[in-house]
């Protein structure tokens, strides 16, 4: 029908697509076609490694913080893949910008177990990240980093270091306007951003279907003009492969993958999932173990045995309990904690530490 002169009613001006990638599925059957030729079976086996770290890792902090000696903690059992998939296809100059769950990602950038145990056991000095990790501190105000990393993007390009931005953040995040800026300013600027949904069912208590009526979360990309794509975040290989990609074109522009995950454990140590999510669902999911296809896999092509298992778990428990060892040696400098909110100290601050020095308000405590 015609509205005038050549002003057509239902005229169709934009068609959204959004494709999926998987390529190791959860019964270990790789679609070889699509994987990325530089992964060969011993890359394969050091991903399956740090996945395996990631988990141990997070298992021993849970323990911890049950024995009153860890605090708050965001486990990220189930979402190994994300994570290293995601962080192993980084170069040595990205930047990642973490939200509070994502202790695989620091890992696998070579954080030291004994710093990230530091934070965990309530030191602010654990969130001085080593330089060359080129990471983040944990950010828990949900969304919040996804400004930052944008900004962060945009200075790589705006002082031409050819590095790129991962930014990560959760289901729940993306229901957030600092979501939608974040992604807008970095369509506009073409910044070099590589988001990360990482979309595990779940934010807290509030499940995906009532996060938002979108089909995916990736398609929220698409209208701030950004490229996306929606993979299995189980699968090591698709993951890796979707921010290589991303990341190759970062030159181009930001773009947003989703990745399908599903948070096998509790929120926090401050939560009980048992009174909102019943156990089906994590049992469907528990099929879907990110380690366990990638083992099946390489067992099955012989590259990985029980022996090699053993040794491997054997080797990581001890450098897990040897930091572990060395972060509860910490002695913590009590009047640190006045020294960075400003980037000077203000008159009543000083005050305040020099009474309290004064007053030996930290008996048994090491003042520097
Ligand atoms: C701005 C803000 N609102 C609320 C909270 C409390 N809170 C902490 S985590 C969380 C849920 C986050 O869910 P999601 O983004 O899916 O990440 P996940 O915890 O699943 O990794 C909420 C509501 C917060 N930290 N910040
Ligand atoms: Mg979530």
């Amino acid at each position: 029908m015609l509205l005038g002169v050549g002003v057509r009613l239902k005229t169709s001006i934009f068609d959204g697509n959004v494709d999926y990638l998987q390529i190791l599925d959860e019964n270990s059957r790789m679609d070889e076609a699509l994987l990325p030729k530089e992964v060969d079976d011993k890359k394969l086996v050091e991903m399956y490694k740090q996945m395996m770290l990631a988990r141990a890792f997070d298992a021993k902090v849970l323990s911890l913080q049950r024995q009153g000696r860890a605090v708050t903690y965001a486990p990220l059992l189930g979402e190994e893949a994300t994570q290293i998939g995601s962080a192993l296809a980084m170069g040595e100059k990205d930047v990642f910008v973490p939200a509070f769950r994502q202790h695989g990602v620091y890992i696998a950038r070579g954080t030291p177990l004994e710093l990230l145990l530091t934070y965990w056991r309530g030191y602010e000095e654990g969130c001085m990240v080593p330089k060359n990790v080129r990471g983040m501190p944990v950010i828990v105000p949900v969304a919040t980093q996804m400004p930052h990393a944008a900004g962060i993007a945009f200075a790589q390009k705006y002082l031409k270091t050819d590095a790129a931005v991962v930014a990560y953040v959760g289901d729940g995040g993306t229901s957030e306007g600092n979501f939608y800026e974040a992604l807008n300013f970095a369509g506009v600027w073409k910044a070099p951003l590589v988001t990360i949904i990482e979309n595990n069912q779940w934010a807290i208590s509030v499940p995906r279907q009532n996060q938002t009526a979108s089909k995916t979360l990736a398609q929220k990309a698409i209208a701030a003009g950004v490229p996306c794509i929606q993979v299995d975040g189980n699968d090591v290989l698709a993951v890796y492969k979707a921010t290589r990609d991303a990341l190759a074109s970062s030159g181009d522009g930001p773009s947003v993958i989703e990745c399908v995950t599903y948070r096998m454990g509790i929120h926090t140590t401050a939560d009980d999932p048992t009174k909102y999510r019943d156990q089906a669902e994590v049992d469907y999911w528990q099929k879907r173990d990110p380690l366990l296809r990638v083992k099946n896999y390489l067992t099955h092509k012989g590259v990985w045995n029980d022996k090699a298992e053993s040794e491997t778990v054997v080797e990581q428990a001890r450098a897990i309990n040897a930091a572990v060892a060395n972060a509860e040696k910490f002695k913590p400098d009590p009047k640190e904690m006045f020294k960075h909110i400003y980037s000077f100290m203000p008159q009543t601050l000083q005050e305040e530490m020099d009474a309290a020095v004064a007053a030996n308000y930290w008996q048994g405590e090491q003042l520097g």
